[in-house]
């Protein structure tokens, strides 16, 4: 893993409706997380957050997806400063916001390799369209849009598409898919390990199965964790809780074993809405997971 580490703040809450993710990146950074890293011998950079200001929700007539427009150009800016940030050889951190920042995170991280690896650690599968969203929220849409499957606004952001290869692709903890995602999944024969599979297998084997799958592939590997993904017992400041989740300690163990490997060179962390929050628990838990992803170690 690089030593050093940029952290870009995200706050953006236009790809669903529940107002309070724009707060992500200051729970985050209230909980600790430059001091944190610190503390491991990283040479941290906080380039601070992009400005999104307070845009009215527009609808689009058409497509029914909520303020695709402004997702849009506000992804552009998030993909050139991720661009950079590796460019000038740093790990870029991202803190979002809801899961949408991601076409913007992916589309800066995958034009520097060829075989971009991603970790979609999500209780959701984030694959829908416009077509096949039950909701119009983008944050349902953004490993769609990353396939180069969906609205080609959001497909083309940063000048290309598609940014990653469905067989490169390891989606973790997913509990909650809609019809067409399942469907998608299917063709596209995409790995994919429900909680019915870590439950049978245990997460160590899940993410020795996920390195041994990514490794043989890919050049590079993007953590996008959405904190969801996480039982709400443990992550409650979230959007949309579902049941039934990963649990904290799980999770670290994904995140050390993920760390031995030194595999994953860009990572973000989603969704922590403090307004749904207890006490900045589900920030909380964002930094601990941080600190073991970047190699903290109890002995
Ligand atoms: N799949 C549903 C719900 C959802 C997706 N991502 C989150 N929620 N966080 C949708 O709206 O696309
Ligand atoms: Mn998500
Ligand atoms: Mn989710």
């Amino acid at each position: 893993m690089n030593k050093s580490i940029t952290i870009i703040g995200m706050p953006m809450d236009l790809g669903q409706m529940r107002r309070g993710v724009d707060m992500g990146p200051s729970a985050i950074r209230y909980a600790g997380i430059v001091e944190r890293l610190q503390g491991l011998n990283l040479e941290i950079h906080d380039r601070g957050d992009i400005q999104i200001g307070r845009p009215e929700v527009v609808i689009d007539p058409d497509t029914k997806m909520r303020n695709l427009e402004l997702v849009a150009e506000k992804s552009e800016i998030l993909a050139k400063v991720v661009d950079k940030v590796i460019e000038d050889e740093s790990f870029p951190l991202v803190f979002g916001g809801d899961h949408s920042i991601a076409i913007g995170t992916l589309a800066g991280v995958a034009r520097h390799y060829e075989n971009l690896g991603v970790i979609w650690y999500d209780a959701h599968g984030d694959l829908n369209t416009a077509e096949t969203s039950p909701s119009g929220n983008i944050h349902g849409m953004p490993l769609a849009a990353s396939l180069g499957i969906g609205h080609p606004v959001l497909t083309q952001i940063g000048g290309y598409s598609p940014k990653i290869k469905p067989e490169n692709l390891v989606i973790i903890g997913a509990r909650s898919l809609d019809v067409g995602e399942r469907k998608l999944i299917k063709e596209k024969g995409i790995k994919v390990y429900t909680m019915h599979e870590i439950d049978r297998l245990g997460m160590a084997k899940v993410i020795e199965e996920t390195i041994e799958y990514l490794k043989a592939r890919t050049d590079s590997v993007h953590l996008s964790l959405d904190l969801d993904g996480l039982d709400p017992t443990d992550a409650p400041g979230v959007g949309t809780p579902v049941l039934g989740g990963i649990s904290y300690r799980e999770s670290h163990l994904a995140m050390e074993m993920l760390a031995e490997t030194k595999m994953i060179t860009s990572a973000e962390f989603v969704e922590v809405n403090p307004i749904l929050d207890e006490r900045n628990k589900t920030a909380l838990a964002a930094v601990a997971l941080m600190g073991s992803l970047f190699g903290e170690k109890l002995l």
